[in-house]
């Protein structure tokens, strides 16, 4: 196999775009004949992280396991895409640990909260601003931008791709 393992980290609001570009890089990826595999975390959560809530604790959980996985993967030699919001810097951190250096690539959608909140694709926000949705993430939870990550995907490009 010529292919090296990698993660590539995608961390943002719900909304931001992080799956589409998950799954564009996905599929770029694949004309160029490179293996990969997504972890998008609304769809773990349907099975191996269906015991996870929302609470901060499992939330720290749900990243922790996530992060473990993408390394089983990038040890074999695939190219995983880990998708989900993963808020807070001392979990994608951690995860970040678990690999050799240069082989974790922290994307961040850098895509302010008002214009998440706008496009609102599953009508999430609007349930969490009638309060029907506790802790929901930017509203009543936090989100802890990275500080330090190899790729940005600021609103004016996202504007473009979106
Ligand atoms: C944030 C929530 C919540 C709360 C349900 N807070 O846009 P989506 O719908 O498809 O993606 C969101 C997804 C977040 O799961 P993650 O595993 O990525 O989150 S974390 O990394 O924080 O563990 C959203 C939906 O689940 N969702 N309730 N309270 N997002």
């Amino acid at each position: 196999l010529k292919q090296k393992g990698c993660v590539i980290w995608i961390t943002g609001l719900s909304g931001s775009g992080k799956s589409t570009v998950a799954c564009a890089l996905g599929q770029s990826l694949y004309r160029k004949g490179k293996l990969s595999y997504i972890l998008d975390g609304d769809n773990v959560r349907h099975g191996l992280n269906n015991d996870l809530s929302f609470k901060a604790e499992d939330r720290v959980e749900n990243i922790r396991r996530i992060g473990e996985v993408a390394k089983l993967f990038a040890d074999a030699g695939i190219i995983c895409i880990a998708s989900l919001i993963s808020p807070y810097i001392r979990d994608r951190d951690a995860c970040r640990a678990l690999l050799p250096d240069g082989d974790f690539i922290e994307v961040f959608m850098d895509v302010p909260l008002e214009v998440c909140e706008a496009r609102d694709p599953k009508g999430l926000y609007k349930l969490a601003r009638a309060g029907k949705i506790k802790g929901f993430t930017g509203i009543d939870d936090p989100y802890e931008a990275p500080l330090n990550c190899e790729v940005c995907f600021y609103l004016e490009r996202c504007r473009e791709i979106f």
